[in-house]
């Protein structure tokens, strides 16, 4: 065994030791994945995972850089890797891919033609990237509680066809991640 394995291996007996000592009992086995969250400012990338993370939305402030959170689900950990939207952020988005496993892309489908316009080539330039071009991606029409959203046949079938067919892709709809079952209220 090599010194980096011995050490790991006393690192993780030390948490063991440590979560026995808090009453914590063993950590649950739930196998991790690292995702990539991304999408124009205001889209909605951190309400949503703060919903995932049962955090409340309330007072979200738009994200400089990035942040991660560990989303828990019953049979996964999501490690997601959100990257602020901003126009003088976007520009770095592709130094933070590395490593990723499945991309989760936000959208406000109530915005702007010309935010949409911005949305979609950002949503390509992603598609074409080198290290994400082979990931499964989740599309996430948001902001659907809004009188002028677009409906998710309009992102499927319209000017946002995701011309991918050899890898999972997936939309939701009906409403908001606020409002749909996607996300407890
Ligand atoms: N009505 C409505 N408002 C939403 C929805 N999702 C997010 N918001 C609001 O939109 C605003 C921006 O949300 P954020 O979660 O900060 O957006 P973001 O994509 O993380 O933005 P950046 O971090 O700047 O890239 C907040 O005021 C949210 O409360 C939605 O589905 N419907
Ligand atoms: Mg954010």
């Amino acid at each position: 065994m090599s010194d980096l394995r011995i050490t790991e291996a006393f690192l993780y007996m030390d948490y063991l030791c440590f979560r026995a000592l808090c009453c914590k009992g063993p950590p649950p086995v739930r196998p991790e994945y690292d995702l990539v969250c991304i999408g124009l400012t205001g889209s909605g990338k951190t309400s949503l995972l703060s919903k995932l993370c049962s955090e409340s939305p309330e007072n979200v402030v738009s994200t400089t850089g990035f942040s991660i959170k560990a989303v828990p689900f019953q049979n996964a950990v999501l490690n997601v890797k959100e990257l602020g939207g901003a126009d003088n952020i976007r520009k770095y988005w592709s130094r933070y891919y590395q490593g990723s496993q499945g991309v989760i892309f936000v959208l406000d489908s109530a915005s702007s033609e010309d935010d949409l316009e911005t949305a979609r080539n950002e949503l390509h330039s992603a598609l074409q990237h080198p290290q994400l071009c082979t990931l499964p991606f989740l599309i996430l029409a948001n902001h659907q509680d809004k009188p002028a959203a677009r409906s998710v046949q309009e992102f499927c079938y319209g000017e946002f066809t995701v011309e991918k067919e050899h890898i999972p892709w997936s939309a939701f709809h009906e409403h908001s991640a606020f409002k749909s079952g996607l996300l407890p209220q």
